[in-house]
Parts: C-alpha cells; structure tokens; sequence
C-alpha cells in the first residue's frame, strides 16, 4: 500500500509489522500492538495546519494512520469543551480543576473518536462488515459510524447489563444486536473468536486504531489550556484504552516537541470491577483478574481489561497511580457534577470525579494542581439510575393555590 505514514509495533517483543493486512493481536508472541509513526512533521508546520481546522478529531489527521486519499467516515466528533469548574473546585479545594465534557460527543461518549478513526480503517481495509462486544457506548457508536459508512454491524452485550439509552442508540442505527447471557468479558471473547473465524472487523479497544483516535482528547486539553500540560489527567477505567491512548497522546506532543512536560496519569475503577487498580495497590506486577465484575457503572463493569498492559504502562511511565471508588462515592460525584457544575455524566464518568475527592482529601492531590477529569459519556444514557435515587416530582391541580401551598409561600396581593 502507498502512502501509509505509520506501521504496528508489538508493545511486548517489539516486532514491526506492515499495515496492509488485519492484525489485533503480534503474529510473533501474541501481546498487544500500537500505532508508531515513521516520522512526526516539524512543530512549527503542525501548529500551522491545526490552526486552519475546526476542531474535530480530524484536526490532527497528521498524527492519525490514514492515507490522505481515504474519504473519511465523520459525524464532527471531537471539540468537546473544557470546562472550568470553580464550584466543584472549592468543595474539593483546587483553584484549576477542569472536566472534559466527552459527552458532547455525536453518540454521547468519548467512543466516537476512536470509531471515526476505526471505522474509517474499515473502509481502507476494503472491509464490509465490523463488530464489537460492548458495556453500551461501544456498541451505539460503532453502530452509528457504520450506518454512515454503509457497513453491517454486530453488536454482543452483556444480557440486561447495559443501559437503557446505549441499546436504544443499537437498535435506531440498524446494528444487529446479540445478547450475550453472560458477562461484557464473555461476550469480548466470543466476538474476538468470532472475528478471527470470518472476515469481520473487530472493533473494541484491543485495535490499536481505535486508541490513534482517542488520543486526541490529550491533543485538545493542551490546546484548550493554551499549551499547557495539566499536573494530573483522572480518566475512569474499564477496558483500559482511553488512558492508554490519551497517555499516548501526551507522549507524542512531548516527543515531537509541542510540549515540555508530561501529566500523570490517574486511573478510576469502580471497587467491584477493579482488577488494574486492585493489583497495582497492592503492588502486583501483574494483574488479576475479577471473575464477577459487579458495579453500578455498568460502563466500566469489566472484569478482564485488554488493554491492561498499555494501563499499567502508562500509569507507570507517568509516575500516576489508580484508585478505586464505591457505588455510593459514584453516584455522589454524579449528583455534585449536576448540582454544581451543571454537568450531567453517566456514572461510569463520575468515577473520575469520585476518585478526585477521595485523592484530594487524602491529600495525594495537592491544592495548586491543575488536574483535568475526563467525563467520558452523557448522563442521558442511563435515565434510569437517577429515576431510582429520586423521588417522582410532586402532582398538583392546575391552580396556583395548589402550587403556593406546596412551596409554602403565601399570597402577597401587590396593590396596582
Ligand atoms: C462512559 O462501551 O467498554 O477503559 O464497551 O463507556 O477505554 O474501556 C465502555 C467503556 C469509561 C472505560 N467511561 O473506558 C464499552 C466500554 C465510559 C465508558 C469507559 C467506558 P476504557
């Protein structure tokens, strides 16, 4: 193939490989791949390019793996906004915290980034059909961008396990969905399998095309702060991708000469789905697996995370660490983000800001840190765990007697 600026290098045993075929997993010893790129274009003419293009995840296409030939499959993902928020900042005592608002995104998740970039691979790769094993936004994004590019797809969930708004988004989008009666980590290995039988395209996190596209969300945050790092990046994890590929991210403008200083990287899992955060506290070197993957988050209720490796790596090589929270610290920070910040997130993304307030109170996280919490998918997705924690609004008669006994406010007559 001509043109490919980029090849897939194992990140174990380190062989190289040619992009011109489908490879998930090294031919060689069978650990995970990565993008690497044959040479970064000069600061100065990227500075110069970005400058020109909204921005999109396609702002960057100079560090993406796509021929400059390929139309690409795009609904306009990226360009989520920063937000500073001082309200939440002052409960947990930071003067500089920012949340990434990824579910600004098309189909209401950060997946959307790695999809335009992977299903757009699809296309390169003469592919027709694509699939996924998902916890929800996989699933619903994958489905929309193949819809968008004319590709069949399959979706396997967990049976009754992924929240209502993610199947609904499936189902609109013509997505043949599958209900796997077990876990997200059965359904993964059946669809893998499955992949490797027919030629499908496989499109969880373990492609390292989906991660290209995900890095970009680092790329953003630094433009977004006027070119500057944060101190500390709090991502939730389930898989482990996104904190893989936005650790990757910051990597790159480091090497290539953008920036000047890396962040550490801080990874959130839910306690009962927490086999990466368990282990590295307890100062594994590897990591166990959870059988039984339970948790509130259904997003992140992974037992079994691919892409553990590239986590423990990133976490490591930044000089970061993962801490878990509880179902209830969970749906805590998610109530505080609504409350205080107007910012409504699905659980799975308030794990980042749970882990903040449990960091910052123990005082691992120090006061005049600039720390960004990624959020990573909206809380529409899951109406339902807000409906159950509330109470059903009161019902009154169409009078405003009705409404003012209710406030406890009484009638003021103002004299005309
Ligand atoms: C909102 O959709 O795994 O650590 O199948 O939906 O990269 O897996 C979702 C993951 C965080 C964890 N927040 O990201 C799926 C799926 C939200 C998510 C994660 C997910 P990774």
């Amino acid at each position: 193939m001509d043109g490919e600026n980029h090849y897939l290098k194992c990140i174990g045993c380190g062989c190289e490989y040619e992009p011109d075929e489908v490879l998930y997993l090294c031919p060689t010893c069978g650990d995970l791949l990565a993008v690497e790129y044959r040479e970064f274009p000069k600061p100065s003419n990227l500075k110069e390019a970005w400058r020109r293009r909204d921005r999109t995840v396609w702002r960057y296409r100079e560090l993406l793996p796509i021929r400059k030939d390929t139309p690409i499959i795009t609904l306009g993902e990226g360009g989520t906004t920063l937000n500073r928020c001082p309200r939440l900042g002052r409960l947990v005592g930071l003067d500089r915290l920012y949340v990434k608002n990824e579910g600004e995104n098309p189909t209401g998740s950060f997946k959307d980034r790695g999809m335009t970039v992977g299903v757009t691979r699809a296309i390169e790769l003469g592919m027709e059909r694509v699939a996924c094993a998902s916890t929800g936004n996989t699933s619903a994004s994958l489905a929309a961008y193949s819809s968008r590019a004319g590709l069949e797809c399959l979706v396997l969930i967990p049976s009754g396990k992924i929240a209502f708004g993610k199947l609904v988004q499936a189902v609109i989008h013509g997505a043949r969905v599958i209900q796997v009666r077990g876990n997200f980590d059965e359904a993964l290995r059946v669809v893998r399998e499955l992949c490797n039988r027919h030629p499908i395209y496989l499109l969880n996190s373990v492609n390292p095309y989906r991660l290209e596209g995900q890095k970009t969300i680092a790329y953003e945050v630094v433009e977004q702060l006027g070119g500057l790092v944060p101190d500390r990046v709090i991502v939730p994890v389930g898989n482990a991708g996104n904190i893989s590929a936005i650790w990757k991210g910051f990597r790159e403008l480091y090497e290539i000469g953008l920036t000047g200083e890396l962040p550490q990287m801080v990874g959130i899992q839910a306690e009962g789905a927490s086999p990466i955060a368990s282990s590295l506290k307890r100062g594994m070197e590897t990591v166990k697996f959870v059988d039984e993957p339970e948790t509130v988050a259904t997003a992140i209720r992974i037992g079994s995370p691919v892409n553990w490796k590239k986590a423990v790596r990133a976490v490591k090589e930044s000089r970061g660490l993962m801490e878990t929270v509880s179902d209830d610290e969970i749906l805590e920070a998610q109530r505080l983000l609504a409350q205080l910040e107007g910012l409504f997130v699905e659980p799975a993304s308030a794990a980042s800001v749970a882990g903040l307030r449990k960091l910052t109170a123990s005082g691992v996280i120090d006061g005049d840190e600039l720390v960004v919490c990624i959020a990573t998918g909206h809380g529409l997705k899951d109406p339902n765990i807000v409906l159950e924690r509330f109470p059903t609004p009161v019902e009154v008669d169409p009078d405003v007697d009705s409404v003012e006994r209710i406030l406890g406010i009484k009638t003021v007559r103002a004299a005309r």
